[in-house]
């Protein structure tokens, strides 16, 4: 029996992988909502997990924790997260490590905040450098290995499009343009079943972090 702790559906980045992914794949769970604040590690989350952090799987108590591990793990029982081909495969999994070890730029300046809609503003020099190559993978993963399948990276839905689904959300709250491939893959991202109610629970919270909602000046304002 599987319990899943996460943080808030409106800023927390890293609990929508995990759920989305087990969302996706139909995997029954039990879901815990944790409050967090923005902070990097949190020791009254130390008792759910070892790295005082969610999100954090619970197998009958056994802890797995960091995204990507629960990815792995998922996937060693469900094949079908990470793509059929060696090739693909492979690709899927450097991608998804990038994401989890890096686009600090990006992440800093745009933290996710789902009630925030803004008008935008260019980005700085390292900041576009990570919507960049962002934008890179997607193109190259959807020109690939996707070319007449489904919508997303690899095709169908995999652990990679997990990872970044986080990243779609930023790029969107924050209005950032996108060429017209990597914006058809954020649309069917968006248009994901779990992603949208993600986002319609994330709109009904109440709990709020005014050091992110505060961005919303910087950022233009609300569209
Ligand atoms: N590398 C970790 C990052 C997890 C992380 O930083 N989680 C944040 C929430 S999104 C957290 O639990 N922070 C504690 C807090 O803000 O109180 C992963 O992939 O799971």
């Amino acid at each position: 029996m599987f319990d899943l702790y996460i943080g808030n559906k409106n800023y927390s980045s890293w609990s929508l992988r995990a759920w989305l992914l087990m969302k996706h794949f139909g995997i029954p769970f039990t879901e815990h909502a944790v409050s967090v604040a923005g902070r990097d590690y949190n020791p009254e989350l130390k008792p759910l997990a070892g790295n005082a952090r969610v999100p954090c799987l619970h197998e009958d108590g056994f802890q797995v924790w960091e995204s990507l591990a629960i990815a792995e793990t998922l996937a060693e029982r469900w094949p079908a997260m990470w793509p059929a081909d060696a090739r693909a495969r492979a690709r899927a999994r450097s991608i998804s490590a990038e994401m989890h070890a890096g686009f600090v730029a990006l992440r800093t300046a745009m933290p996710m905040n789902l009630k925030l809609e803004l008008r935008g503003r260019p980005a700085s020099p390292e900041v576009q450098r990570d919507i960049d190559r962002i934008v890179e993978i997607w193109c190259e993963a959807r020109t690939v290995f996707a070319t007449g399948k489904g919508p997303y990276l690899f095709g169908d839905f995999s652990i990679a499009d997990a990872m970044f689904a986080p990243i779609v959300w930023r790029l969107h709250v924050y209005n950032v343009p996108l060429p017209p491939l990597a914006a058809d893959y954020s649309a069917a991202m968006r248009a994901h079943p779990a992603m949208i109610e993600w986002h319609a629970a994330a709109l009904g919270e109440s709990e709020a972090h005014a050091h992110y909602d505060c961005l919303a000046d910087e950022y233009g304002g609300r569209r």
